[in-house]
């Protein structure tokens, strides 16, 4: 990868990247489609009917982007300190702003620039995807040599550990880049599948329908039977919080104090209006939690896992 473009990210807060050539990796893709068509086909993806709807563009990445030869991955780290008081919790990539938008235009930026700047970003063509399009983004991220994949699923990279978020870009060029993968280092350590108290995790497969995370953020309605949320409002980390690889990222880092949007108590929370909800929670990836549902989450949380 030109070291240019490296140091534009890393300038613009991606401390690692990588490209890969799509031809260079076309059997171990399809392995990885395989796998995805596989788990929508069991349902596993609950009723999140975007990914269903996104299956042919997933498994055929030039429905996103024609004409798509090489993809860069990068990885933004969030601050991997516990957020909430223990009794009310929010997963920790939800303080701050909505990553889908910094990410964005960060990566944009970057591009642009790279552009303006070297030879080899002449006449480049790209299209930016940070969850915001049918894009296996971990597949990618394990493609360009960022990390691989634990047993809780997550993208894992030796240094930062999985509180990162991964940003995408298609290109229209062929870079010669084929990364060596990096090894898997999970070894025999299962930690996060027996710290998942909802049995949603076998070893790297997630069942999104036990999931906490998926019932506190994606879920729409009422639950369907009764969970333990666990305390969790929004999110959940259970599975990365046991990992040893983000214990070390913790270790590494200052606390990072709560954004404003997570500083409200319970007794605040409950006697919160629809319009307070909206104002507070504008600008943040919390935003994708619609009032109803967060205060479904708030009252279930408290009830204890009880539907009463
Ligand atoms: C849908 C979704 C969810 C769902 C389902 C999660 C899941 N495990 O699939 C729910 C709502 C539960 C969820 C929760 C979370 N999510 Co989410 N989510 C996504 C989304 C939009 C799609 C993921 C997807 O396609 N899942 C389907 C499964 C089958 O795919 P997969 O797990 O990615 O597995 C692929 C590869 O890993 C590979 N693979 C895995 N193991 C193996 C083994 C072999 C042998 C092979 C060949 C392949 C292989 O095959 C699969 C198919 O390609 C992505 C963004 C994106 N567009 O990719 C973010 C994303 C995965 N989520 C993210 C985050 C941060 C979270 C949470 C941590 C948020 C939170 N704290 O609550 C949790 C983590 C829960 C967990 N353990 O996964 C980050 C993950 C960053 C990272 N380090 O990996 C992503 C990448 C968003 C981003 N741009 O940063 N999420």
């Amino acid at each position: 990868m030109d070291p240019r473009l490296t140091e534009i990210l890393q300038a613009e807060g991606f401390p690692v990247s990588g490209i890969v050539d799509v031809a260079a990796v076309r059997e171990e893709y399809a392995l990885h489609a395989d796998r995805y068509g596989k788990w929508v086909a069991d349902g596993k993806h609950g009723e999140m009917g975007y990914l269903s709807r996104g299956l042919d563009r997933r498994l055929n990445p030039e429905l996103v982007f024609p004409g798509v030869k090489s993809v860069l991955a990068v990885l933004r780290p969030y601050p991997p300190h516990p957020v909430g008081d223990g009794g009310l919790r929010y997963a920790r990539y939800l303080n701050g702003p909505d990553y889908h938008e910094v990410i964005q235009t960060a990566l944009t930026r970057s591009m642009e620039r790279w552009k303006s700047e070297s030879v080899e970003g002449d006449g480049l063509e790209y299209k930016v995807c940070v969850d915001t399009s049918a894009v296996l983004e971990r597949t990618w991220a394990l493609l360009a040599g960022l990390g691989w994949i634990g047993k809780n699923t997550l993208l894992i990279h030796p240094q930062l550990g999985s509180y990162v978020f991964i940003g995408v870009v298609f290109l229209n060029r062929e870079f010669g880049a084929r990364p060596a993968p990096l090894k898997d280092y999970c070894g025999p350590c299962e930690r996060c599948l027996s710290a998942c108290p909802v049995g949603a995790l076998e070893s790297h497969d997630l069942d999104s329908r036990k999931c906490i995370s998926y019932l506190t953020l994606e879920k729409r309605g009422p639950f369907e039977k009764p969970v333990d949320l666990h305390g969790y409002v929004a999110g959940c980390d259970l599975c990365q919080e046991v990992c040893p690889y983000n214990t070390k990222a913790v270790r590494r880092t200052g606390p990072v104090p709560p954004a404003p949007h997570l500083v409200l108590d319970e007794e605040e929370l409950l006697l919160e209006s629809e319009s307070g909800y909206r104002d507070r929670i504008k600008g943040s990836a919390l935003s994708r939690v619609k009032f109803p549902d967060f205060k479904r989450n708030l009252a279930f949380r408290r009830n204890g896992g009880s539907t009463e």
